[in-house]
């Protein structure tokens, strides 16, 4: 049998020795005994680095006391790439080290099978995702992350060279979802970056984050979306637990069943819940995290919708249907888990005259946007859609403090290396 991995940890004991080796799979133990094993062996063990790569050649048995009730009896060991001392970060030190210390070394602490068991979920979640979707008969696209010009307000476009001419980086695939129920494709799904200049510090942004999108045609009215989300996201997690249980992956057994319907509690509602009735502006935070202690308690539900925000705290989303009876409120939804939003969507715009006089409301020149313009001239269903914030997700799911953790390689106000 051989193995090959990174060499945790080697201890000497008397007249035996035991190193542990870790590998995508696990850690496996090697025992080293005086009288059976070379002398060269007990050497190798002593002198290599911890964290080095080696591999190891040997005979497998069974030994109770081991972790995966295996030891492997080595013959022969080879270092194949050496760790320089000391380590940057401790692979297996109990003492937690600083978030940034951790991710100016991320390599060495997603070694750490804690951290990995999170980057686990992240892939359990993306394949749930992929199959409620695709079982409900949408197309995976991928539309362009180089753009000129953004959708979701201009102070949080990251502006990028482009040749001669200036071009952003896709905040949002908002614009060519919409373009895509105009093409006629129904129900398109897109997992992608998503790029915001979002100059605030906070442990829910991220510059660069992983939206989940939808768009959905001949919907009747933003309850037609909620229904589509919902029930994907409960097969997402259902998936998501059944790999998650093969992997034996500790976040198996936590995550939560949802159960559809969500509570829908319109915004109104929640301006009272909070005793701030009137205020015309969008929650902060603290409202948010609030708001959810409240709601998850008198619903019972970790998830819910709230809904039909007023136009006013929305200005910025020249797409959202304003209903016709009630023009100062929109069509449109959040979805928060225990304080947390997860997603934003509702219906759209889809009738040129108002989209047209929405963007000049936003305060941008219809001109501008002629590109996305023209695919409601020529025919274009009503539908609605949502955008889903893939690492909020992870970080609720994992109950883990900093967004930044849900992340590989995070980047930040101040952070883009590594
Ligand atoms: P919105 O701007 O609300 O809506 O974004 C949708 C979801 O994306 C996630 N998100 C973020 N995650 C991490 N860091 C950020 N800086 C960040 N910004 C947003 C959140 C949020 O709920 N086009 C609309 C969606 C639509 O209407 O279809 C949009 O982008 O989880």
């Amino acid at each position: 049998m051989r193995i090959a991995g990174h060499l945790q940890d080697y201890r000497a004991l008397g007249g035996v020795a035991f190193a542990l080796v870790r590998d995508g799979s696990g850690i496996a133990q090697v025992t080293l005994k005086k009288e059976t094993t070379d002398p060269a062996l007990f050497a190798f063990f002593a002198s290599t680095p911890r964290e080095s790569v080696i591999q190891v050649d040997g005979l497998v048995q069974t030994s109770p006391k081991a972790q995966r009730g295996m030891e492997l009896i080595p013959t022969q060991a080879e270092l194949l790439s050496l760790a320089q001392v000391p380590l940057p970060l401790g692979v297996v030190d109990k003492v937690g080290a600083e978030l940034d210390t951790r991710l100016n070394h991320r390599v060495m602490d997603l070694r750490k099978p804690a951290v990995r068991a999170i980057f686990e979920l992240r892939t359990a979640l993306l394949e749930g995702l992929r199959q409620a979707f695709l079982s409900r008969g949408f197309l995976e696209v991928e539309t362009p992350k180089i753009l000129r010009q953004g959708a979701e307000g201009g102070a949080t476009m990251f502006a990028v060279d482009y040749f001669d001419s200036p071009a952003f980086l896709a905040q949002s695939p908002q614009l060519y979802k919409q373009m895509l129920m105009s093409a006629g494709f129904e129900r398109v799904f897109e997992i992608a970056p998503a790029f915001r200049a979002e100059p605030s510090d906070t442990v829910r942004h991220l510059t660069e984050f992983t939206s989940v999108d939808g768009e959905v045609a001949y919907i009747r009215d933003g309850d037609d979306v909620r229904q589509v989300l919902e029930a994907a996201l409960a097969d997402t997690l259902a998936t998501a637990r059944t790999r998650l249980e093969s992997m034996g992956n500790p976040f198996a057994e936590k995550l939560p069943v949802a159960r559809p319907p969500f509570p829908r509690i319109p915004f109104a509602e929640c301006e009272q819940l909070l005793e701030r009735p009137g205020a015309e502006q969008d929650l902060a935070t603290e409202d948010e995290k609030r708001l959810g202690e409240i709601l998850v308690e008198k619903y019972g539900n970790p998830f819910y919708f709230l809904t039909d925000f007023p136009a006013a705290t929305k200005t910025h989303t020249f797409y959202a249907h304003r209903y016709d009876d009630r023009p100062n409120l929109v069509d449109y939804f959040d979805l928060d888990y225990r304080g947390m939003e997860l997603a934003s969507g509702g219906r759209r715009e889809h009738r040129l005259d108002r989209l047209t006089a929405n963007i000049r409301v936003a305060g941008l020149d219809p001109a501008t946007l002629e590109g996305y313009l023209e695919a409601f001239r020529f025919g274009m269903p009503p539908h609605g859609g949502w955008g889903f914030g893939l690492d909020r997700f992870v970080t609720v799911l994992a109950e883990l403090p900093n967004i930044r953790e849900a992340r590989l390689f995070p980047r930040d106000r101040y952070r883009l290396t590594p």
